[in-house]
């Protein structure tokens, strides 16, 4: 059985970590069979990062070549039907969430900015004792603000980095329009990365005008709920 590494639920989220949960969402969505075990420490990840997963005593990390190892071994059913102008559609939003909306939306308001750093420290560096706890938590969230200034969105205004996000979020939603899911009636590929991503900026804990905007919504809060029930039913 494949074992699926992920954070494991925090902040009223199914998963805090929104490529593991693009990844929990794609298997369940393309029935493959797995477990999905802890991992808080991503040093321990092959590529340093929370997903991985374990095939058979094969460790695969990213999110995105793992999906490509599990095409190659199950097929690629969420793209049956569908044409290569949809499928290039999928693609070009997967790349705008992960490699920009999730630093406007997920990485800025979590560890740039420092008004939820007591909460987050609490709950991810938990074990760490408390005298100790703050001390290591702003020396991660240091890292952080300095890769976020190295992919250069640190570097703009907090009202500059929203207005970036929030371009991007009502892109998601003009795509979306009046249909089901992103390209048409049934869940694709991109529909996984479209909700890990829009579940995580959407928690009430971590409140921004994306946050804002993505719950009031009708349309991307409708998609959610629909998403949810597809994805996990009543659990
Ligand atoms: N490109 C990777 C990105 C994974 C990623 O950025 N994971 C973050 C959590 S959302 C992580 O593990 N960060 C911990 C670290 O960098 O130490 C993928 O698609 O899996």
């Amino acid at each position: 059985m494949i074992e699926l590494y992920k954070f494991g639920p925090a902040f009223g989220l199914r998963e805090p970590g929104p490529f593991a949960l693009k990844l929990m969402a794609y298997m369940r969505l393309a029935n493959i069979p797995h477990q999905e075990l802890i991992q808080g420490d991503p040093r321990k990840a092959p590529k340093k990062k929370i997903p991985y997963i374990n095939d058979n005593g094969v460790e695969i990390g990213d999110s995105t070549f793992i999906i490509d190892h599990l095409k190659s071994k199950f097929g690629d059913p969420l793209a049956e039907g569908l044409t290569a102008e949809s499928l290039a559609i999928g693609h070009a939003l997967n790349v705008m969430l992960e490699e920009r909306t999730y630093w406007a939306g997920m990485i800025y308001p979590r560890w740039v900015k420092t008004e939820h750093h007591k909460m987050i420290a609490d709950k991810f560096f938990g074990e760490i004792p408390k005298f100790l706890r703050m001390f290591i938590f702003k020396s991660v969230a240091k890292g952080v603000a300095k890769s976020a200034n190295g992919h250069g969105i640190g570097h703009h205004t907090d009202e500059e980095i929203f207005q970036l996000g929030l371009s991007d979020i009502k892109t998601v939603e003009t795509l979306l329009g009046k249909k089901q899911f992103m390209l048409g009636p049934k869940p694709a590929e991109v529909d996984a990365t479209v909700y890990a991503f829009l579940h995580g900026m959407q928690a009430k804990v971590f409140p921004t005008p994306i946050q804002n905007y993505i719950t009031q919504s009708k349309a991307l809060s409708a998609y959610l709920d629909r998403m949810d029930k597809t994805l996990f039913g009543d659990e």
